[in-house]
């Protein structure tokens, strides 16, 4: 009947609900215990990670800003102007502007899935760049995106900053990269922030800041399961953790259970025993060799690299 059709529809479109809570009940029934890191990231989660890049540990941010600032005139000669910018992901209000100083693009296309995100920095950046036409696009960039008519005859550079690429896998990194390759078409090319392999003590101290910051962005999740799919999951016996894994380059964050607990989430029972975790990210670190390999996986060809002075972070210039 109608109302029935009505309800089963509302249900449909309510896409992200349904997909967290399908992530999540797939997580915690696999083993070991592991939950999509992009589920991190609601408005408290977003926040948290915006705090995270002001704290003293956490160099990517200030390395990779180092960098921009202090390579505008090559990063101008080897890119030219004239390009289309298309950012995947909303922009940095710090980072983004740099760039598009040094390099005199003909527009600025940043891609993000969230909307409001989206027209607050598109807002912002227009705002500082009165002549550059901006054409924000509501998409995920997971997948190929149509870009506006209105740059399609502009060779563009695709901007990837921050080693997002670093919270992926391999197989989903290399599909990622092959997926930019034909958003942006022949002849674009990429620029893409890296982070680096380094001691892991520095590594870990990043990811475990000394005033909490990154536990409460990792509480976060546990918090965000517990209220939006009706979870009761004790969050006084998880402690945050920041583990370098050497074999897979990467820095792991986990949840891990300081006693036995059991716990529901949307109806279904669960438990983790003393010890065990919940495995919430990683954050992939990259070699010289390592970055180039995965670029070349994605169809790009490196053509520059740079890092900042305290060689942490590092930018790399590809071709398609
Ligand atoms: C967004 N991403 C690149 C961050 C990183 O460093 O992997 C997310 C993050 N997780 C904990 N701290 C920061």
């Amino acid at each position: 009947n109608a109302s029935e059709g009505m309800r089963l529809i509302n249900l449909d479109e309510d896409g992200v609900d349904r997909a967290f809570r399908q992530d999540v009940l797939a997580g915690l029934k696999q083993v070991p215990k592991a939950i999509p890191a992009r589920w991190l990231y609601d408005d408290a989660g977003s926040q948290l990670f915006e705090e995270i890049t002001q704290l003293p540990e956490y160099y990517p941010t200030r390395a990779e800003t180092d960098i921009l600032k202090t390579r505008g005139g090559e990063f101008a000669e080897l890119i030219g102007p004239g390009r289309a910018v298309v950012e995947f992901g909303s922009g940095s209000s710090v980072k983004t502007p740099v760039l598009l100083s040094a390099i005199a693009p003909a527009a600025y296309v940043p891609l993000d899935i969230s909307g409001d995100f989206l027209r607050a920095s598109s807002a912002e950046l227009a705002a500082k760049f009165p002549g550059l036409p901006v054409y924000p696009v509501e998409a995920d960039f997971m997948r190929k995106v149509a870009l506006p008519d209105a740059v399609s005859d502009m060779p563009k550079l695709g901007f990837f900053p921050g080693s997002t690429i670093g919270n992926m896998v391999a197989r989903t990194a290399v599909d990622l990269l092959r997926t930019v390759r034909e958003t942006l078409g022949e002849g674009s090319k990429l620029l893409i922030g890296m982070d680096l392999i380094k001691d892991p003590d520095v590594l870990i101290a990043a990811y475990d800041d000394a005033a909490g910051v990154t536990a409460e962005f990792n509480y976060n999740l546990v918090r965000r399961i517990n209220r939006e799919l009706d979870g009761d999951i004790p969050l006084e016996f998880l402690r945050h953790e920041a583990r370098w894994n050497d074999d897979f380059a990467r820095i792991e964050m986990h949840l891990v259970a300081q006693k036995d607990i059991s716990f529901s989430v949307s109806g279904q029972p669960f438990a983790l025993a003393q010890g065990e975790s919940l495995h919430t990210e990683n954050s992939h670190k990259f070699s010289r060799r390592t970055g180039n390999t995965l670029l070349l996986a994605g169809g790009w060809t490196p053509t520059h690299r740079w890092l900042d002075s305290k060689e942490r972070f590092s930018l790399v210039l590809a071709d398609a």
